[in-house]
């Protein structure tokens, strides 16, 4: 039988303060893991292969979830290539190497879903991975998640490691980044229409044309996917994470004003860019693991609003209340 994570595992989550690295450890510490490793970014340089290994060899990790890297949404990635690319590649590689030479029993890597073709067949299969070309906005990203899977797969093929990739769709909920420059569409919509309730402005800026379909997964959610797959998923393939259900930039729009300042009016910058015109996941192989995501988008968005307003007065990511 082989090992299975379990409470008294020595567990590293790299990455442990960003968005999905906090609900991962939120839900290890609920469930009572009590060798829970974290390391800040002062202790280790996660792009810096001798301080990466020196950890290892110091803290002798069983599990590894990978989810550390550097992040963004579609401005951040198309004005920061070269920060995207050679960050995320260096992040991996490193952790990859260490978990293999300090023998770590199993490893999930996250990647993310901007790793499929464009103009991919919708829903996407994780058979579509480079089939075509990659959406120009978060090529040099998606390219450095795209080596992260491999990395895992040639280290489970040449050394047998149980190192696996989960391909997560949109993500939100609590610590996210609400800078407007740098964050994702949820928390930017999100952070736009509260500021616009607390100053009396009757209309918030979207940025491009609202058409393009997203599908967006509650952080807790992928929380329990990540372990769920940590204890029943070792297929070389990477599987995909999300809900399979998207929705317009418009339609999300609309909900978070609905939530937040339900008199503003929407205004279109169709000057800002689109990206891709559509992206959700077909998560048939993860349902048959025997997981579905369970948090609705209505319910996550009311949630991750109230968590939004608790913490004013305290810093959050990217916006000092
Ligand atoms: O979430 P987002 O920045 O990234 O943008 P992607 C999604 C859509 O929302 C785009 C529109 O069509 C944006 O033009 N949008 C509207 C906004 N208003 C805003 C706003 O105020 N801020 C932002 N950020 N978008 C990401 C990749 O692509 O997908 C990441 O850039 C990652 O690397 C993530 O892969 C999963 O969904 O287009």
């Amino acid at each position: 039988m082989a090992n299975v994570i379990s409470p008294e595992s020595r567990v590293y989550v790299a990455g442990h303060a960003g968005l999905v690295g906090s609900a991962i450890v939120r839900r290890l510490q609920a469930d009572g893991f009590t060798n829970i490793l974290t390391a800040t970014r002062a202790q280790v340089d996660l792009r810096n292969q001798a301080e990466v290994a020196h950890w290892f060899k110091a803290n002798r990790p069983e599990y590894v979830f990978l989810v550390a890297g550097t992040v963004g949404g579609i401005m951040a990635n198309s004005t920061r290539p070269a920060e995207f690319i050679y960050d995320n590649m260096m992040m991996h590689g490193t952790v990859v190497n260490a978990a293999y030479e300090f023998s770590v029993t199993k490893l999930l890597y996250l990647g993310s879903s901007c790793i499929y073709p464009r103009e991919a067949t919708q829903p996407m299969k994780e058979e579509a991975l480079l089939t075509g070309t990659l959406e120009p906005t978060n090529e040099a990203y998606a390219i450095a998640k795209i080596a992260g899977i491999k990395l895992c797969q040639a280290y489970h093929r040449q050394y047998g490691c149980d190192f696996i990739s989960a391909m997560p769709t949109n993500l939100y909920g609590p610590q996210d980044n609400f800078d407007l420059t740098s964050s994702h569409v949820l928390p930017a919509l999100m952070r736009k229409f509260h500021d616009a309730r607390l100053a009396g402005v009757g209309e918030v800026e979207i940025w491009g044309t609202g058409t393009p379909r997203r599908e967006f997964l509650h952080v807790d959610d992928l929380a329990d996917a990540c372990l769920h797959l940590m204890r029943n998923y070792s297929d070389e393939s990477h599987i995909n994470v999300g809900t399979g259900i998207d929705l317009s930039i418009k339609e999300l729009a609309e909900k978070v004003r609905d939530l937040i300042h339900p008199s503003a009016e929407l205004r279109f910058d169709t000057s800002k860019p689109d990206g891709t015109p559509r992206k959700v996941l077909d998560v048939t192989r993860l349902n048959g693991t025997g997981w579905t995501a369970g948090i609705d988008l209505d319910s996550g968005l009311a949630s991750t609003y109230q968590w939004f307003l608790d913490q004013q007065g305290q810093n959050i990511r990217g916006f000092s209340a």
